[in-house]
């Protein structure tokens, strides 16, 4: 996250850190954000899994404040298997979303707790206000060059922008499709970057944060009047709830 400030994940409890199992380093290695959506299920972007990755090397972390810190409110899963969206564009990154399965024994998977809870879905009409004020978390970097993850969980406040100035020409010239919204700070402070991908933008709808977009692109990070690029969490309601019912 750019800009922003500091967070404790009890303030995002449905945040999950993805590591990919290197061999070569014989470690596991941060990929991308995602979002605890049930007990056994994540929601992450479809462009971190690109390479396809075995699932026995993926590895799902929630419950944490430090990225690398192990915590006593830590819960850690295997992935049992993982569904990128089936029209999913690696040119454009539309379509970007992947639902993963987490692997139990017993069928429940997270336990809830002040420091691991899922976001709420929206229903798949639920159109937000313009420039309605979200909020973003993540461990990705904290500018776009640097060559650090963020160790700390960080927050940071975007509000929906009108579709209608949701465009390439905001975006360098890159195509933006209806499975898309745009999110900035009008202060162009805050912003998702590099590693947050995968990660919530959650809003305040009727009393909960409602997850609203995962952490897609964009042009850099928090460039100034330059959004974040999401994927539009509503157009996949129906997807999302097909694939956990078959499986
Ligand atoms: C990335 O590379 C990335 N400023 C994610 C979000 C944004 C930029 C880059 C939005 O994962």
């Amino acid at each position: 996250i750019r800009g922003g400030q500091v967070s404790d994940i009890r303030e995002h409890p449905w945040q999950a850190a993805i590591t990919v199992y290197l061999p070569r380093a014989k470690s596991y290695n941060f990929l991308c954000g995602g979002v605890l959506i049930d007990s056994c299920w994540i929601l992450s972007a479809a462009h971190c899994f690109q390479e396809r990755f075995e699932e026995k090397r993926l590895r799902v972390v929630l419950g944490r404040t430090f990225r690398l810190q192990n915590s006593s409110s830590e819960q850690i899963f295997d992935v049992e298997k993982y569904w990128i969206h089936e029209q999913y564009d690696d040119e454009t990154y539309d379509n970007d979303i992947a639902l993963l399965k987490l692997k139990s024994e017993s069928g429940i998977c997270a336990i809830h707790s002040p420091e691991v809870l899922p976001a709420c879905l929206p229903e798949p009409h639920l159109a937000l206000p313009d420039w309605t004020e979200c909020e973003i978390s993540g461990y990705g970097k904290e500018e776009e060059f640097s060559p650090f993850y963020s160790e700390r969980i960080k927050r940071g406040r975007v509000r929906l922008w009108p579709q209608e100035r949701c465009v390439s020409e905001k975006l360098a010239g890159r195509l933006v499709t209806p499975n898309m919204l745009c999110a900035g700070d009008t202060r162009g402070l805050d912003d998702a970057c590099k590693g947050d991908s995968g990660g919530p933008l959650v809003c305040p709808n009727n009393g909960r944060m409602t997850l609203m977009g995962l952490i897609s692109w964009g042009d850099g990070c928090g460039k100034k009047d330059t959004p974040g690029v999401y994927t539009r969490v509503t157009n996949f309601t129906n997807w999302i709830s097909s694939k956990m019912r078959a499986n």
